[in-house]
Protein backbone atom coordinates (compact mmCIF):
# COMPACT_ATOMS: atom_id res chain seq x y z
CA UNK A 1 0.00 0.00 0.00
CA UNK A 2 1.61 3.92 -1.23
CA UNK A 3 2.14 5.80 2.24
CA UNK A 4 -0.43 7.98 2.90
CA UNK A 5 0.16 10.91 5.60
CA UNK A 6 -2.49 12.78 7.83
CA UNK A 7 -0.60 15.62 9.68
CA UNK A 8 -3.39 16.82 12.49
CA UNK A 9 -2.90 20.54 13.48
CA UNK A 10 -0.57 21.20 10.77
CA UNK A 11 -1.15 25.02 10.98
CA UNK A 12 0.54 25.28 14.01
CA UNK A 13 4.28 26.37 14.83
CA UNK A 14 5.49 22.57 13.56
CA UNK A 15 3.67 21.26 11.42
CA UNK A 16 3.85 24.47 8.84
CA UNK A 17 7.24 23.17 8.12
CA UNK A 18 6.82 19.45 8.92
CA UNK A 19 4.12 19.10 6.37
CA UNK A 20 6.45 21.00 4.11
CA UNK A 21 9.28 18.43 4.93
CA UNK A 22 6.58 15.51 4.48
CA UNK A 23 5.78 16.75 1.16
CA UNK A 24 9.53 16.76 0.25
CA UNK A 25 10.11 13.51 1.59
CA UNK A 26 7.10 11.31 0.10
CA UNK A 27 5.67 13.57 -2.56
CA UNK A 28 3.10 16.42 -2.30
CA UNK A 29 0.15 13.88 -3.01
CA UNK A 30 1.19 11.72 0.16
CA UNK A 31 0.38 13.89 2.29
CA UNK A 32 -3.13 15.49 3.91
CA UNK A 33 -2.15 18.61 6.36
CA UNK A 34 -5.28 19.37 8.40
CA UNK A 35 -6.49 21.62 11.65
CA UNK A 36 -9.56 23.43 12.57
CA UNK A 37 -8.57 26.72 10.53
CA UNK A 38 -7.08 27.36 7.66
CA UNK A 39 -4.32 29.44 6.57
CA UNK A 40 -4.70 33.12 5.05
CA UNK A 41 -1.38 32.49 3.02
CA UNK A 42 0.94 29.33 1.80
CA UNK A 43 0.27 25.81 0.58
CA UNK A 44 -3.60 24.87 0.79
CA UNK A 45 -2.92 21.24 -1.34
CA UNK A 46 -4.61 18.88 -0.08
CA UNK A 47 -6.03 20.54 3.25
CA UNK A 48 -8.62 19.18 4.94
CA UNK A 49 -10.86 20.77 8.44
CA UNK A 50 -10.12 18.49 10.79
CA UNK A 51 -11.20 18.98 14.61
CA UNK A 52 -10.00 15.91 16.60
CA UNK A 53 -12.46 15.78 18.67
CA UNK A 54 -15.11 15.21 15.71
CA UNK A 55 -14.41 11.16 15.66
CA UNK A 56 -16.52 11.01 12.95
CA UNK A 57 -15.30 12.95 10.92
CA UNK A 58 -11.64 11.54 11.83
CA UNK A 59 -12.65 7.78 11.24
CA UNK A 60 -14.12 9.72 7.78
CA UNK A 61 -10.54 11.28 6.21
CA UNK A 62 -8.82 8.41 7.23
CA UNK A 63 -10.86 5.95 5.28
CA UNK A 64 -11.42 8.12 2.35
CA UNK A 65 -7.47 8.88 1.87
CA UNK A 66 -6.41 5.45 2.79
CA UNK A 67 -4.12 6.81 5.19
CA UNK A 68 -0.72 4.47 6.72
CA UNK A 69 0.61 7.39 8.63
CA UNK A 70 -0.61 10.01 10.81
CA UNK A 71 1.34 12.62 12.27
CA UNK A 72 -0.50 13.54 15.25
CA UNK A 73 0.51 17.56 16.37
CA UNK A 74 -3.03 18.86 17.27
CA UNK A 75 -2.98 19.75 20.74
CA UNK A 76 -3.29 22.89 23.24
CA UNK A 77 0.16 23.72 24.52
CA UNK A 78 1.21 24.80 28.23
CA UNK A 79 0.15 28.08 28.89
CA UNK A 80 -2.62 28.07 26.91
CA UNK A 81 -3.95 25.00 28.86
CA UNK A 82 -4.10 26.39 32.01
CA UNK A 83 -6.97 28.81 30.90
CA UNK A 84 -9.00 25.92 30.09
CA UNK A 85 -7.67 22.56 32.13
CA UNK A 86 -10.54 20.18 30.45
CA UNK A 87 -10.78 21.76 27.40
CA UNK A 88 -6.61 20.48 27.23
CA UNK A 89 -7.37 17.45 28.85
CA UNK A 90 -9.96 16.09 26.22
CA UNK A 91 -8.28 17.83 22.70
CA UNK A 92 -4.82 16.69 23.79
CA UNK A 93 -5.32 13.08 25.34
CA UNK A 94 -9.03 11.98 23.81
CA UNK A 95 -8.57 13.25 20.89
CA UNK A 96 -5.55 11.17 20.62
CA UNK A 97 -7.47 8.26 22.07
CA UNK A 98 -9.90 8.23 19.30
CA UNK A 99 -7.12 8.16 16.87
CA UNK A 100 -5.17 5.13 18.60
CA UNK A 101 -8.23 3.41 18.64
CA UNK A 102 -9.13 4.18 14.96
CA UNK A 103 -5.50 3.15 14.13
CA UNK A 104 -6.10 -0.27 15.50
CA UNK A 105 -8.15 -1.22 13.26
CA UNK A 106 -7.47 0.68 10.20
CA UNK A 107 -4.81 1.15 7.50
CA UNK A 108 -2.82 3.49 9.57
CA UNK A 109 0.47 2.07 10.23
CA UNK A 110 2.45 4.05 11.77
CA UNK A 111 1.75 6.77 14.23
CA UNK A 112 3.82 10.16 15.45
CA UNK A 113 2.54 11.47 18.48
CA UNK A 114 4.64 14.47 20.08
CA UNK A 115 6.14 14.77 22.95
CA UNK A 116 7.27 17.49 25.67
CA UNK A 117 9.98 18.55 28.29
CA UNK A 118 6.74 19.64 29.88
CA UNK A 119 5.94 15.71 30.93
CA UNK A 120 8.65 16.25 33.58
CA UNK A 121 7.60 18.42 37.02
CA UNK A 122 9.96 19.23 39.75
CA UNK A 123 10.84 16.17 41.44
CA UNK A 124 12.25 15.43 38.38
CA UNK A 125 16.37 15.56 37.96
CA UNK A 126 16.39 19.08 36.67
CA UNK A 127 20.08 18.51 35.06
CA UNK A 128 20.78 16.02 32.03
CA UNK A 129 17.59 14.56 32.73
CA UNK A 130 17.67 10.97 32.32
CA UNK A 131 15.19 9.16 29.77
CA UNK A 132 13.88 6.73 32.58
CA UNK A 133 12.95 9.23 35.35
CA UNK A 134 10.34 10.82 37.66
CA UNK A 135 7.09 12.28 35.60
CA UNK A 136 5.17 14.24 37.91
CA UNK A 137 4.26 16.97 35.96
CA UNK A 138 2.09 19.58 37.40
CA UNK A 139 0.25 21.48 33.89
CA UNK A 140 -2.49 19.88 32.68
CA UNK A 141 -0.58 19.88 28.98
CA UNK A 142 2.19 18.17 30.52
CA UNK A 143 -0.26 15.67 32.69
CA UNK A 144 -1.99 14.77 29.17
CA UNK A 145 1.26 14.26 27.06
CA UNK A 146 2.25 11.87 29.78
CA UNK A 147 -0.64 10.39 29.96
CA UNK A 148 -0.59 9.93 25.84
CA UNK A 149 2.99 8.43 26.05
CA UNK A 150 1.78 6.15 28.07
CA UNK A 151 -1.00 5.09 26.45
CA UNK A 152 1.15 4.93 22.89
CA UNK A 153 3.27 2.54 24.54
CA UNK A 154 0.49 0.73 25.74
CA UNK A 155 -0.91 0.38 22.22
CA UNK A 156 2.68 -0.45 20.70
CA UNK A 157 2.50 -3.05 23.20
CA UNK A 158 -0.66 -4.73 23.22
CA UNK A 159 -1.62 -4.30 19.54
CA UNK A 160 2.06 -4.02 18.11
CA UNK A 161 0.75 -0.43 17.01
CA UNK A 162 4.13 1.42 15.12
CA UNK A 163 3.64 4.34 17.45
CA UNK A 164 6.73 6.17 17.96
CA UNK A 165 7.49 10.08 19.96
CA UNK A 166 9.69 12.56 21.03
CA UNK A 167 9.92 14.71 23.96
CA UNK A 168 10.63 17.83 22.10
CA UNK A 169 11.93 20.68 23.57
CA UNK A 170 11.34 24.36 23.18
CA UNK A 171 11.16 25.09 19.61
CA UNK A 172 12.73 27.81 17.99
CA UNK A 173 11.27 28.80 13.97
CA UNK A 174 11.08 31.82 12.06
CA UNK A 175 8.00 30.43 9.56
CA UNK A 176 5.43 31.46 12.31
CA UNK A 177 5.07 33.58 15.59
CA UNK A 178 3.74 30.89 18.02
CA UNK A 179 1.15 31.87 20.83
CA UNK A 180 0.22 29.87 24.20
CA UNK A 181 3.29 28.08 25.14
CA UNK A 182 6.08 28.91 27.45
CA UNK A 183 8.59 28.79 25.64
CA UNK A 184 7.26 30.93 23.35
CA UNK A 185 9.65 34.00 24.45
CA UNK A 186 13.06 32.28 22.41
CA UNK A 187 10.77 33.22 19.17
CA UNK A 188 8.88 36.35 20.26
CA UNK A 189 12.31 38.06 21.10
CA UNK A 190 13.12 37.81 17.38
CA UNK A 191 10.02 39.58 16.33
CA UNK A 192 10.15 42.30 19.02
CA UNK A 193 13.62 43.51 18.74
CA UNK A 194 13.43 43.63 15.07
CA UNK A 195 10.29 45.65 14.90
CA UNK A 196 10.80 47.85 17.89
CA UNK A 197 14.32 47.41 19.43
CA UNK A 198 12.91 46.12 22.78
CA UNK A 199 11.74 43.05 24.09
CA UNK A 200 10.05 42.40 28.10
CA UNK A 201 10.40 38.74 28.75
CA UNK A 202 7.62 36.80 30.55
CA UNK A 203 10.84 34.32 32.40
CA UNK A 204 13.41 35.89 34.15
CA UNK A 205 16.50 36.18 33.57
CA UNK A 206 18.27 33.03 34.59
CA UNK A 207 15.68 30.74 33.80
CA UNK A 208 17.41 27.80 31.71
CA UNK A 209 15.59 25.79 29.40
CA UNK A 210 15.86 23.53 26.86
CA UNK A 211 15.48 24.09 23.53
CA UNK A 212 15.82 23.55 19.53
CA UNK A 213 16.13 25.13 15.96
CA UNK A 214 12.88 24.18 14.18
CA UNK A 215 15.38 22.47 11.49
CA UNK A 216 16.77 19.89 13.81
CA UNK A 217 13.33 19.10 15.14
CA UNK A 218 11.93 18.34 11.70
CA UNK A 219 14.87 16.46 10.62
CA UNK A 220 14.81 14.38 13.91
CA UNK A 221 10.76 13.88 13.59
CA UNK A 222 11.22 12.05 9.42
CA UNK A 223 14.40 10.63 11.15
CA UNK A 224 12.89 8.85 13.78
CA UNK A 225 9.55 8.01 11.57
CA UNK A 226 12.18 6.39 9.02
CA UNK A 227 14.48 4.08 11.59
CA UNK A 228 13.94 0.29 11.38
CA UNK A 229 11.11 -0.34 14.30
CA UNK A 230 13.35 -3.09 15.53
CA UNK A 231 16.11 -0.72 16.26
CA UNK A 232 13.87 1.42 18.57
CA UNK A 233 13.19 0.19 22.25
CA UNK A 234 11.57 3.31 23.79
CA UNK A 235 7.65 3.57 22.84
CA UNK A 236 7.08 6.15 25.48
CA UNK A 237 8.92 9.29 24.10
CA UNK A 238 12.48 9.75 23.17
CA UNK A 239 14.20 12.66 25.05
CA UNK A 240 15.77 15.06 22.44
CA UNK A 241 18.46 17.53 22.88
CA UNK A 242 20.21 20.59 21.35
CA UNK A 243 21.04 23.62 22.97
CA UNK A 244 20.27 24.94 26.30
CA UNK A 245 20.11 28.51 27.45
CA UNK A 246 19.14 31.31 29.71
CA UNK A 247 17.26 34.26 28.23
CA UNK A 248 20.20 36.60 29.50
CA UNK A 249 22.02 34.23 27.45
CA UNK A 250 19.65 34.12 24.39
CA UNK A 251 20.09 38.64 24.80
CA UNK A 252 23.25 38.74 24.48
CA UNK A 253 23.88 36.28 21.85
CA UNK A 254 21.02 38.58 20.29
CA UNK A 255 22.98 41.88 21.17
CA UNK A 256 26.12 41.02 19.01
CA UNK A 257 23.99 41.09 16.26
CA UNK A 258 21.83 44.37 17.27
CA UNK A 259 23.74 46.08 20.48
CA UNK A 260 21.09 48.94 20.48
CA UNK A 261 18.15 46.25 21.74
CA UNK A 262 17.40 46.41 25.17
CA UNK A 263 15.59 43.93 27.75
CA UNK A 264 13.74 43.75 30.33
CA UNK A 265 12.45 41.12 32.45
CA UNK A 266 8.52 41.32 33.75
CA UNK A 267 7.94 37.24 34.85
CA UNK A 268 4.36 36.42 34.97
CA UNK A 269 2.84 33.05 35.37
CA UNK A 270 4.65 31.35 32.62
CA UNK A 271 7.55 31.38 35.51
CA UNK A 272 6.02 28.84 37.73
CA UNK A 273 5.63 26.77 34.60
CA UNK A 274 9.15 26.95 33.45
CA UNK A 275 10.76 26.05 37.24
CA UNK A 276 9.15 22.99 37.04
CA UNK A 277 11.09 21.82 33.69
CA UNK A 278 14.48 20.59 33.26
CA UNK A 279 17.32 23.10 32.48
CA UNK A 280 19.03 20.33 30.10
CA UNK A 281 18.35 16.93 28.82
CA UNK A 282 19.97 13.68 28.28
CA UNK A 283 19.46 12.14 24.96
CA UNK A 284 22.02 9.71 24.84
CA UNK A 285 19.51 6.55 24.28
CA UNK A 286 18.20 8.81 21.20
CA UNK A 287 21.66 9.14 19.79
CA UNK A 288 22.52 5.32 20.00
CA UNK A 289 18.99 4.11 19.03
CA UNK A 290 18.63 5.77 16.07
CA UNK A 291 21.56 8.02 15.38
CA UNK A 292 20.51 11.38 16.66
CA UNK A 293 22.35 14.40 16.22
CA UNK A 294 21.97 17.87 16.51
CA UNK A 295 23.30 20.70 14.18
CA UNK A 296 22.81 23.68 15.24
CA UNK A 297 24.00 25.44 18.02
CA UNK A 298 22.85 28.96 19.91
CA UNK A 299 25.11 31.36 17.69
CA UNK A 300 23.91 29.60 14.42
CA UNK A 301 20.38 29.27 15.45
CA UNK A 302 20.86 33.27 16.49
CA UNK A 303 22.16 34.30 13.23
CA UNK A 304 19.68 32.44 10.93
CA UNK A 305 16.65 33.71 13.11
CA UNK A 306 17.93 37.46 12.76
CA UNK A 307 18.40 37.39 9.09
CA UNK A 308 15.07 35.00 8.41
CA UNK A 309 12.53 37.42 11.18
CA UNK A 310 14.20 40.74 9.10
CA UNK A 311 13.45 39.71 5.37
CA UNK A 312 9.62 39.05 6.81
CA UNK A 313 9.49 42.73 7.82
CA UNK A 314 11.53 44.44 5.24
CA UNK A 315 9.11 42.71 2.57
P1 LIG B 1 0.66 25.01 17.87
O1 LIG B 1 -0.16 25.47 19.03
O2 LIG B 1 1.43 26.02 17.10
O3 LIG B 1 -0.25 24.21 16.84
C1 LIG B 1 -1.23 23.30 17.27
C2 LIG B 1 -2.26 23.21 16.17
O4 LIG B 1 -3.29 22.35 16.64
C3 LIG B 1 -2.92 24.58 15.84
O5 LIG B 1 -2.78 24.85 14.47
C4 LIG B 1 -4.37 24.38 16.26
O6 LIG B 1 -5.30 25.04 15.40
C5 LIG B 1 -4.52 22.86 16.18
N1 LIG B 1 -5.61 22.38 17.04
C6 LIG B 1 -5.98 22.79 18.27
N2 LIG B 1 -7.08 22.14 18.67
C7 LIG B 1 -7.41 21.27 17.68
C8 LIG B 1 -8.43 20.32 17.50
N3 LIG B 1 -9.39 20.14 18.40
N4 LIG B 1 -8.46 19.59 16.36
C9 LIG B 1 -7.51 19.77 15.40
N5 LIG B 1 -6.52 20.68 15.49
C10 LIG B 1 -6.47 21.42 16.63
O7 LIG B 1 1.61 23.85 18.41
P2 LIG B 1 3.04 23.43 17.84
O8 LIG B 1 4.03 24.26 18.55
O9 LIG B 1 3.03 23.37 16.37
O10 LIG B 1 3.13 21.96 18.45
C11 LIG B 1 2.76 20.82 17.70
C12 LIG B 1 2.85 19.61 18.62
O11 LIG B 1 4.19 19.51 19.12
C13 LIG B 1 1.94 19.72 19.83
O12 LIG B 1 1.38 18.47 20.08
C14 LIG B 1 2.85 20.12 20.94
O13 LIG B 1 2.43 19.63 22.17
C15 LIG B 1 4.17 19.50 20.52
N6 LIG B 1 5.32 20.24 21.05
C16 LIG B 1 5.62 21.49 20.60
C17 LIG B 1 6.71 22.17 21.12
C18 LIG B 1 7.09 23.54 20.64
O14 LIG B 1 7.99 24.16 21.23
N7 LIG B 1 6.48 24.06 19.59
C19 LIG B 1 7.49 21.57 22.10
C20 LIG B 1 7.12 20.31 22.58
C21 LIG B 1 6.05 19.63 22.02
C1 LIG C 1 5.36 24.92 25.50
O1 LIG C 1 6.10 25.82 25.94
O2 LIG C 1 4.24 24.64 25.93
C2 LIG C 1 5.91 24.06 24.37
C3 LIG C 1 6.56 22.85 24.92
C4 LIG C 1 7.94 22.89 25.42
O3 LIG C 1 5.94 21.81 24.95
N1 LIG C 1 6.81 24.87 23.60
Amino acid sequence: MDTKILVTGANGQIGQVLTQALKKHHGDEQVIPSDITKLDQGDHTNFVFLDILNEVRLREVIADHKITQVYHLAAILSANGEWNPMKTWNVNLNGYLSLLEIARVSTIKKVFFPSTIAVFGSTTPQMNTPQDTILEPTTIYGMSKCSGELWSNYYHKRYGLDVRSIRYPGIISHQSIPAGGTTDYAVEVFHEIIKHGSYECFLTQNTRLPMMYIDDAIRATIELMDAPSDDLKTRTGYNLSAISFTPFELFTEIKKHIPLASFRYKPDFRQAIADSWSESIDDSRARTEWNWDHQYDLPKMVEIMIKEVSKKYKA
